[in-house]
């Protein structure tokens, strides 16, 4: 669909209603009607169908297996253990008795039938109090925040911060309350006015993280706007405002690229939501809307140059921008097991690429399930697709303790650290644009890339391993050391040469290769990485330093050695 259809189909929506409703009640298809499934994203869902059995749905000449996946908007992934048992009861009623974590700190639900998706939409605002309103669409998606252990007045000033800034940037729509609670008023069901967004909402999603250093596991600089907490006297001073980062790339198109985010300023917590609304307008008013691949901010500022986006920016917040304060990050990753926060303790819990759910032996669902069974503490869901339970005493980490030993949770202290820091987004079979699998394949990809680091002496070290099923990018995997981009079935770009903060963006190292080829090339660096690295160096590191990306970029489509 051309970036000028989508405008005329949000504009022509009446604030986001569309014929939705006809679309739900058509019993002839099990799924919407095409305008439909535009809309139907701002209100948190997209329609998907099972592409495992795409082919033999054709060849019977049956529409696809239409389905639909929901997102949950959980600025920060702050659940209650009730909220969590709600969620675990939605996917069992609703969904394919799974749970996926995203990297936005999100829990999405997949394989909802078209007569499922009121009742499931329905069971989250009523049972779990949780919305899906902009988690997906042209409008603020759900806000990062960096998940811990380190806690402190920092973070959770920060977290609370990310929760009022999101409700403030809501759509004001009364469309979701109308279709999916038949009109059920809550305390803030929104009016039709649309103060920030006007009538076409964005040209495309937007999407803000906070960072508390000196963990920068939401990967702020991949973020359209993010906020680097910075701490006077162990108090929330203000932010680094960073703007312009992202993702998403389309293949063969030089005119689409991932981008780190630039500093732009600093601001004190009072003017974050100004600056928020300014930046957000900004896009607004001046982002592409004909093209969507060039529709983000990181190009509208390309386009605009800094001084003159500042200088907008600055107009509408009605202040200046103090001089950007630098910020040190030492981590993009999470820590697994216990810590203790500031004299609670809390859990880091490893979740194969997110996916909650009791198969091959193992039992994340019930284990998860048990835990929130006890009440205690909050569930923390990570950027990393991981979880934390946090804020229990002695008693009550004695008892998650056991529930943890007991349902097999406690992986994390056996994994080696490629695959326990990997990250893969969902790709095959519910999404549509993936063109090779992702999350199904991470843990016999991660096993070969350990092997080879064996091989070669290497077993225990820590690469950071990412693996996304085409170039959009959603386990952000252009921050990886090594990063393997779905082209197609079994074939993948290799990039090489990020670092572990989320600071330095990798470089395609070889394109479309399969994946032998991929694993013969890594298999000649780990043997140069083994001899020549120096004390403690990472991967990535070493790579720049002994020129092998610097020199190759291009010419590493031969055979680096
Ligand atoms: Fe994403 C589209 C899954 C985080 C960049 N992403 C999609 C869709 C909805 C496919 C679609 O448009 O039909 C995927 C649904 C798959 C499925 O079956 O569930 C999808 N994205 C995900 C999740 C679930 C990946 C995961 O395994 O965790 C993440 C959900 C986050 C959330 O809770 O909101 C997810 N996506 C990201 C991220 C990482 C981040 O936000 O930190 C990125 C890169 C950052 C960025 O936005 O630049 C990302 N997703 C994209 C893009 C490329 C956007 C672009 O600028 O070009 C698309 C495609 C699009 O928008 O057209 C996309
Ligand atoms: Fe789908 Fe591509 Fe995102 Fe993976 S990276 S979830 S394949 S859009």
């Amino acid at each position: 669909m051309t970036g000028e259809e989508v405008e005329r189909i949000k504009k022509d929506s009446r604030r986001l209603r569309g014929t939705l409703p006809e679309s739900l009640a058509d019993p002839a298809s099990g799924g919407l009607a095409e305008t439909d499934t535009v809309i139907l994203k701002f209100h948190g869902s997209y329609q998907q169908d099972d592409r495992d059995l795409r082919a033999a749905r054709q060849a019977a000449f049956l529409e696809p297996a239409w389905q639909f996946m929901i997102r949950t908007r959980t600025p920060g992934g702050v659940l209650s253990p009730s909220q969590w048992l709600a969620l675990d009861r939605i996917a069992e009623r609703h969904g394919n008795g799974t749970l996926r974590l995203t990297t936005r700190q999100a829990v999405q639900f997949h394989g909802v039938l078209k007569g499922e998706l009121k009742p499931a939409i329905q069971a989250l605002v009523r049972e779990a109090k949780i919305d899906t309103i902009a988690a997906c669409g042209d409008v603020n998606r759900t806000i990062s925040v960096s998940a811990g252990p380190e806690a402190s007045a920092l973070h959770r000033e920060t977290h609370a911060l990310a929760a009022r800034l999101s409700e403030a940037l809501l759509p004001r729509t009364r469309a979701y309350f109308e279709i999916w609670l038949d009109g059920e008023r809550l305390p803030d069901s929104g009016s039709e006015e649309e103060p920030i967004y006007g009538e076409t909402y964005l040209p495309r999603k937007f999407k803000i993280a906070f960072a508390v250093p000196p963990r920068n596991d939401v990967e702020v600089l991949a973020q359209d706007l993010g906020f680097i907490a910075c701490a006077e006297r162990d108090a929330l001073a203000g932010f680094t405002v960073t703007v312009g980062g992202g993702m998403g790339m389309t293949a063969g198109d030089p005119r689409t690229y991932p981008l780190l985010a630039r500093p732009l300023g600093f601001v004190r917590p009072d003017q974050v939501l100004p600056l928020a609304v300014a930046v957000l307008t900004v896009q607004r008013d001046f982002g592409e809307r004909g093209e969507r691949k060039r529709a983000r901010l990181k190009y509208t500022l390309e386009t605009m140059g800094m001084e003159r986006f500042r200088a907008e920016i600055e107009a509408r917040a009605g202040f200046a921008l103090e001089p950007v304060r630098p910020w040190r990050f030492t981590t993009s990753g999470d820590a697994f097991g216990w810590a203790r926060e500031e004299g609670r303790f809390s859990l880091g819990l490893w979740v194969p690429a997110g996916r909650v759910a009791d198969r091959d032996g193992t039992a994340w669902r019930s284990g998860l399930r048990a835990i929130a069974e006890l009440g205690v503490g909050h569930f923390r869901i990570t950027p990393n697709q991981n979880l934390r339970i946090v804020g229990l005493n002695d008693q009550e980490r004695v008892a998650v303790e056991r529930r943890v030993v007991a349902f097999g949770l406690d992986v994390h202290a056996r994994l080696r650290p490629v695959l326990r820091d990997a990250l893969a987004c969902v790709a095959l079979p519910s999404c549509p644009l993936a063109m090779a699998e992702a999350e199904r394949a991470l843990p016999a990809l991660s096993v070969r890339i350990e092997r080879l680091l064996e091989a070669h002496g290497l077993a225990d070290e820590a690469i950071g391993f990412r693996v996304s099923g085409c170039p959009n990018g959603c386990s952000r995997p252009y921050l990886a050391e090594i990063a393997l981009i779905g082209r197609a079935p079994g074939r993948y770009d290799l990039r090489l040469g990020g670092d572990r903060r989320g600071e330095r963006l990798n470089v395609l190292a070889a394109e479309n290769l399969e994946l032998e080829a991929i694993f013969e090339r890594l298999d000649r660096l780990f043997a140069r990485f083994a001899q020549e690295r120096q004390p403690d160096e990472p991967f990535g590191d070493f790579l720049w330093r002994t020129g092998i990306l610097a020199a190759a970029n291009d010419s590493l489509q031969g055979a680096p050695r």
